[in-house]
């Protein structure tokens, strides 16, 4: 097996930083240390730069049917734009479909997967259908390293799930170890204000926002936070973007409820501005959650930093501007609901350092160590130590480059950051000991990323 010594680079974790050099050993981190001589095959000097973890992305959807088409990165596509920014860990999501078992679903996914997949991936499943038969499959599923479960409280008739179903969800969740991860959005209300927003002629992108009102959110996060609490199980809510939805989190959290969160780049840099571009271009910024007024911004950085918000994942969801979020022209409601975003999450947040939003060991903390502890992959990734794979990223600290869809890897037509310069980029990424980007060269391979079996929520034992 071959040996390769990562010298002179400032070794940053969730815990520490230190000037180290790291060992690895086929592809494992085996050691960590100052002048013990060691030799190696390969020798990878990281003066003056960061060597960190690879990022683990919790949330991604590559090739997700939404909306009459697909999310338009593959697993292929997806996964190298991924090792590019420095994410060598994504979490996808399988989907049941109505009347389908989560097995088929898992069936599916797995095959799109597999053979594609430039860095390590594991699944959550999406339960469109919660029903005996689903509710009985998932303690098979976290058996198999599937250990969350995605539940919509959004998009009544797709993915939708009532209180019901997710009370029934939740007390599975309990009873096996799987993590309910929560879409908080009161469908039933959204629906009836795009129904009269369309109706008044109100039919541009920004309106989405209009309708997917900020206290929709709230209500919908304190639902599901009280739901999980009268089931006796953890929550995890996805994708939090509103201060009112935050208030009721943190509210939950200060009485000892187990319930977590995750933000996305885009509610902390984008904002109901870009939604309000002119012509059709506020497509570009439809998701949902979707974006908020500035000023919410403010408290999710608060929120980061107080740990009410413990990670940051992209729910990367790429959709083209022609040929895709064009479907909405004329009814902002037909607009495939996503954003791109799985390459430029750890240089965003290592610009929050910079901009002194967070602390340099919270950078890898909300972008390594705490997905892969609440997802089950603690420390094998996340972190670097003895023990674990050897995903590591050199990044240069002082890199300064200008985001744009010219220039960055995922298949797409277009960057929500177009024109942005950011300080700091990933020079050399390691996937499992294999140098998959080397300063500027891409040498990852489609089909070597493996699937990971997750372990259950790490928060919990
Ligand atoms: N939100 C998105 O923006 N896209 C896919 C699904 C979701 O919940
Ligand atoms: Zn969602
Ligand atoms: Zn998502």
């Amino acid at each position: 097996m071959s040996r390769t010594l990562i010298t002179g680079g400032t070794v940053v974790t969730a815990a520490d930083e230190m000037a180290v050099d790291v060992l690895v050993d086929g592809e494992k981190v085996v050691a960590l240390g100052v002048d013990q001589g060691w030799t190696a095959s390969t020798v990878i000097d990281a003066t003056g730069r960061y060597v960190i973890p690879g990022g683990v992305d919790a949330h991604t959807h590559m090739e997700l049917p939404f909306g009459g088409t697909f999310a338009s990165d593959t697993f292929e596509t997806g996964t190298r734009a991924a090792a590019w920014g420095g994410t060598t860990t994504i979490v996808d999501f399988a989907v049941q479909s109505m009347g389908g078992s989560l097995r088929a679903g898992l069936d599916t996914w797995m095959a799109k997967a597999q053979g594609e997949c430039a860095i390590d991936y594991g699944l959550h499943m999406i339960m469109a259908d919660v029903n005996e038969g689903s509710l009985k499959e998932m303690e098979g599923l976290v058996g198999e390293g599937v250990s969350s479960f995605k539940l919509f409280m959004a998009y009544p008739g797709v993915f939708y799930s009532d209180d019901g179903k997710i009370l029934r969800a939740l007390q599975k969740g309990a009873e096996t170890g799987g993590l309910i991860m929560m879409h908080a959005e009161n469908g039933i209300a959204i629906d009836v204000l795009v129904e009269q927003a369309l109706a008044r002629g109100n039919s541009d992108p920004r309106f989405h926002g209009v309708v997917r009102h900020a206290l929709l959110e709230a209500e919908a996060t304190s639902r599901a936070i009280r739901l999980a609490q009268v089931a006796g199980a953890p929550i995890y809510i996805v994708h939090l973007s509103a201060t009112e939805a935050l208030d009721e989190l943190a509210r939950a959290r200060d009485q000892g409820v187990n319930a977590f969160a995750e933000t996305c780049p885009q509610y902390l840099y984008l904002s109901t501005d870009d939604l309000a571009r002119p012509g059709f271009e506020g497509a570009k910024y439809v998701c949902s959650t979707p974006l908020r007024p500035q000023d919410h911004q403010a408290a999710l950085w608060k929120g980061l930093r107080t740990d009410d918000l413990s990670v940051v994942s992209t729910d990367h969801c790429p959709f083209c501007y022609t040929g895709q979020k064009d479907l909405g022209l004329g009814d902002f409601s037909k607009i495939p609901n996503g954003l791109p975003g799985v390459e430029t999450r750890m240089d965003l947040l290592h610009q929050a350092v910079l901009d002194g939003h967070i602390g340099r060991r919270r950078w890898i903390e909300l972008a390594c160590a705490t997905p892969a502890r609440m997802f089950g992959l603690y420390p094998r990734k996340g972190t670097i130590a003895p023990g674990s794979d050897a995903d590591i990223v050199v990044y240069d600290p002082t890199a300064r480059h200008v985001l744009s869809a010219e220039t960055h890897h995922m298949n797409v037509d277009y960057s929500c950051y177009e024109g942005k310069t950011v300080t700091g980029r990933a020079e050399t990424v390691l996937s499992r000991g294999r140098v998959i980007v080397d300063r500027g060269e891409y040498r990852g391979r489609k089909g070597d990323g493996h699937f990971l079996r997750r372990d259950t929520c790490g928060y919990l034992r």
